[in-house]
């Protein structure tokens, strides 16, 4: 057995070097007598054991993960739970991001510049948490990407990311060789075509030779796909997969479709419609990517039947870092317990990894508002361990993002505090945005605040809140049971019962799953328009709630932190209030005028 002890102080420079008011939860003084060792006897994964300072690991990685585990305190021995542990950037290669909240791209920019020292300090920060793969480009992906320019970069990039053990993937846009003008046609039964992507999966391997796969977004939301050509989602993916497969890599095709195949449809019913008919008929190296809800990472959704439509076909939950519809980076809100939610339904060992939709940027403290970097923090921790509790992993954020170099805050009172806001910030949000089961009545475009009158012509309805929450004078909701739109029939029992019948439906997905009078009695004794206007003032007062703690808790934190917290608290309060003022506007009046 090898023995060596590492000069670890080299290594864990990068985080050492970050100044407070926007450092990460990055540790870096490691124990000088830490001894570590490889055991090629334990299971062949890169899983660590800890006994006092002792680091046993059967690979490098093991090993490297380990060091942060000992840093965390961990005792013991620990195995990723997932082979897949993604994040997926919706960078675009001018350097602006979709969906993105802190600033520009730290991958891309016009100028094709690489900041090697920026990208080692974000590939350290995965590490520690245990991401071993990064998709580098949007999904709505530019055929640039793959010209030999791109690849080159791509290519530097995967050189700073391979020391930290992270694998790259890239986004690619399925019309690539007919838009860069080298095929005709973009049909993935054509040979020509097949050609040219074997021609470039040479490339893409001969640059980069541990290169993961592609991410494909098709036929949804404009992307071309093989349905361009009369094709099945099948065809397409199993074209790209015979591509990789003398590589071993991979394609990760996702569900998030709708308006094309299935226009007219239930938008939430549409990903099972295209894609049920498929399942075993995917090569083996097509892993499919859905959204943990059915339809588009709202505050609460259920989660999506795709999950157990598809037993054939090896799957991974795409969950969203980025706050997209959850107050961006100006609001607190801790999506742990979202994400352990979607686990209570859709049980891990169901899926083959989990990718999650990045929230970094090049704002100094990388996430825009300092409590976002929980939510990359703890999508890394649940992927390695899905198991662990919300609690626990805020608990591991916040001392090491708050607390000195051996990870101690100040005070007790202080950690418990804030982990108890943390746990409530998404609860809350649900209450002040979209309670009971509504959804997708946001402002056009970019999905910051309310818009329940929310209506364009020209635009698809899938697009339009009015569609959403269908309110009128006498019920508000959308009727998805067998006498709908029958999305409950998607869903495998007990669930298909349990949310078909009114009676039965958790009253946290009612106006999702159910079309509702307003005096309807609910288990408070409320009506409904009651319950309503109940929890858009819960969803406030929490807020308040969280001020107030934020205010409590000044002495504890440096105040550059405290300050830019209690700002976004404050913006987050004022947002809350519309949400609730202009939404019980709204439904108020559809009452009145009755
Ligand atoms: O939620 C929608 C977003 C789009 C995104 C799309 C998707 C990348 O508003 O910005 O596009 O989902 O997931 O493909």
């Amino acid at each position: 057995m090898k023995k060596f002890i590492l000069f670890l102080f080299a290594l864990f420079s990068l985080s050492a070097s970050a100044e407070d008011g926007h450092r990460l939860w990055l540790r870096s003084e490691l124990p000088n007598d830490v001894v570590e060792k490889i055991d090629p006897t334990m299971p062949d994964d890169d899983g660590y054991r800890i006994n006092g300072h002792t680091i046993t690991a059967r690979t490098k990685m093991g090993l490297l993960y380990g060091r942060y585990a000992l840093l965390r305190g961990e005792q013991g021995e620990s195995h990723p739970f997932y082979k897949l542990r993604i994040l997926n950037h919706w960078d675009n290669l001018d350097g602006s991001i979709e969906r993105g909240y802190a600033g520009k791209s730290i991958l891309w920019n016009n100028d094709l510049v690489i900041d090697h020292e920026k990208i080692a300090a974000y590939a350290e920060a995965n590490a520690s948490i245990g991401i071993n793969g990064t998709v580098l480009n949007n999904v709505n992906a530019s055929p640039k990407m793959l010209t030999r320019t791109y690849i080159n970069k791509v290519k530097e990039i995967a050189g700073i990311l391979r020391p930290w053990g992270i694998k790259v993937y890239l986004s690619v846009n399925f019309g690539t060789p007919k838009a860069l003008g080298e095929t005709k046609t973009a049909d993935p039964l054509d040979p020509q075509v097949k050609r040219w992507w074997q021609k470039k999966a040479k490339e893409i391997y001969t640059a980069i030779p541990d290169f993961g796969g592609f991410l494909v977004k098709a036929n949804s939301e404009g992307q071309p796909g093989p349905f361009d050509y009369g094709r099945t989602h099948a065809d397409g993916a199993n074209m790209l997969a015979d591509a990789l497969a003398p590589y071993k890599g991979i394609v990760i095709w996702r569900s998030f479709v709708y308006g094309a195949k299935h226009h007219g449809e239930d938008r939430v019913n549409q990903a099972v419609s295209e894609f049920a008919e498929l399942d075993g008929k995917f090569r083996e190296n097509v892993i499919l990517q859905s959204k943990n809800g059915p339809l588009d990472f709202q505050p609460r959704e259920p989660y999506a039947p795709i999950f157990d439509k598809m037993q054939k076909t090896p799957q991974m939950a795409e969950l969203q870092i980025t706050q997209e519809y959850l107050g961006q980076s100006w609001h607190l809100v801790y999506l742990a317990p979202m994400w352990k939610e979607f686990f209570t339904f859709v049980k891990p060992e169901k899926l083959v990894g989990i990718a999650g939709v990045a929230n970094i940027g090049l704002d100094k403290n990388w996430c825009g508002h300092h409590f976002s970097q929980a939510n990359w923090y703890a999508f890394g921790r649940l992927a390695w361990n899905p198991a662990l509790s919300s609690r626990q992993i805020a608990e591991e954020w916040l001392k090491q993002t708050f607390g000195n170099e051996k990870g101690i805050v100040k005070s007790r009172e202080f950690a418990s505090a804030i982990t108890s806001v943390m746990l409530r910030s998404r609860e809350a949000c649900v209450d002040y945005m979209m309670p009971l089961g509504l959804h997708h009545i946001f402002k056009f475009d970019h999905h910051m605040g309310p818009q329940p009158d929310g209506y364009i012509a020209r635009y698809p309805i899938e697009w339009c809140p009015v569609y959403y929450h269908r309110a009128n004078g006498d019920s508000i909701g959308v009727d998805r049971t067998h006498t709908g739109s029958n999305a409950t029939g998607q869903y495998p029992e007990p669930y298909c019962s349990l949310y078909d019948d009114i009676n039965t439906c958790p009253e946290r997905y009612l106006l999702w799953f159910h079309r509702v009078p307003w005096t309807r009695r609910m288990n408070s004794g409320r009506t409904l328009w009651e319950e309503m206007q109940w929890r858009y003032n819960q969803g406030v007062s929490e807020v308040e709630d969280f001020i107030h703690i934020w205010q409590e808790a000044r002495p504890e934190i440096d105040e550059q932190r405290w300050r830019e917290v209690n700002d976004r608290l404050q913006r987050q309060l004022k947002d809350a209030k519309e949400w609730r003022d202009v939404c019980l506007g709204y439904f108020g009046k559809l009452q009145e005028k009755k």
